[in-house]
């Protein structure tokens, strides 16, 4: 960790990418491990254009299942531990692949949410957007006026990351001086490549319990969670 702090104190720039491991001492589950969201629900359903077309009820149900669950978490001391480090860095972007907008509401601001976010459905094909509260999309409104359907405002598999969101998220690897890999088990792309081709002058520090796919290739690994880990670096900076 010592390492970790020092090279952050002297850091111009920094990158943090953050999984969903980030909001698991929030309650939220993580995707690919026990108990986590792939284990009880089938990937190409759910979080694919595919799925959709097929039944966007039972799609709609499982989001709206989770935006309730998003809404019932609180951000956890992760969270609000790179929320700070933000203050003390002049270059801090925070790129996650997370859409439960715990980053936000823990008061990230310089934040990309790469994967997109479910504070918002938009239709498959005027593009019209409607925000969600609670209770999320009413499913006697998905379907839309113009024909097309009401869709989470989210990325799924075989579909590009929004444009400006990846060109930021691209720019901001590859000028940072330190990048943190926190809460993801890196198998996902082009999220991951933050951590591994973008990487040419950074420091890359992984801070998770387990291993991962990008943990023999980076600098430094501390094992342990997020919301017991960040806060310790940040408060161990000078
Ligand atoms: C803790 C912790 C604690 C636990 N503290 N840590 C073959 C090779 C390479 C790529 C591909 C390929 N075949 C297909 C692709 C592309 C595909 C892909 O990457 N697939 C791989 C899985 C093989 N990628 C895409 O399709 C992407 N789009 C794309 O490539 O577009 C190309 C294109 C260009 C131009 C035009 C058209 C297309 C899109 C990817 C979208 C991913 N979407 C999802 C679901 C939607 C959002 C949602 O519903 O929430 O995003 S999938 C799911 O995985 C979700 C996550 O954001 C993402 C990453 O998962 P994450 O967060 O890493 O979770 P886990 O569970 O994997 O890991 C949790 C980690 O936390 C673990 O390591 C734990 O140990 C740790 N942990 N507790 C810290 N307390």
């Amino acid at each position: 960790m010592k390492d970790l702090v020092e090279r952050l104190y002297g850091a111009r720039s920094v990158l943090a990418l953050t999984g969903s491991g980030m909001s698991a001492e929030s309650g939220l589950p993580t995707f690919r491990g026990v108990g986590g969201l792939w284990h009880s629900h089938r990937v190409e359903e759910l979080a694919s254009p595919d799925g959709f077309a097929r039944d966007p009820v039972l799609v709609w149900t499982w989001y709206n299942e989770r935006n309730a669950a998003h809404r019932r978490a609180r951000p956890n001391a992760g969270h609000y531990a790179l929320a700070t480090l933000e203050t003390a860095v002049r270059d801090f972007t925070l790129a996650t692949q997370n859409v439960d907008s715990l980053h936000l509401r823990a008061g990230s601001q310089n934040l990309i949410e790469l994967h997109g976010n479910l504070r918002e459905a938009r239709c498959d094909r005027c593009g019209e957007r409607r925000s969600l509260d609670a209770y999320g999309m009413p499913i006697d409104a998905i379907a839309h006026g113009c024909g097309g359907r009401m869709r989470p405002d989210i990325v799924w598999f075989g579909e590009a990351l929004p444009r400006e969101a990846w060109k930021k998220a691209e720019a901001a690897a590859a000028r940072a001086d330190v990048i943190l890999v926190i809460g993801t088990s890196a198998v996902v792309y082009p999220a991951a490549a933050l951590a591994t081709h973008y990487t040419s002058r950074a420091f890359v520090a992984e801070i998770n319990p387990e291993n991962t796919a990008i943990s023999a290739g980076v600098d430094c690994v501390l094992r342990g969670t997020a919301a017991e880990l960040l806060p310790r670096i940040v408060e161990a900076l000078p």
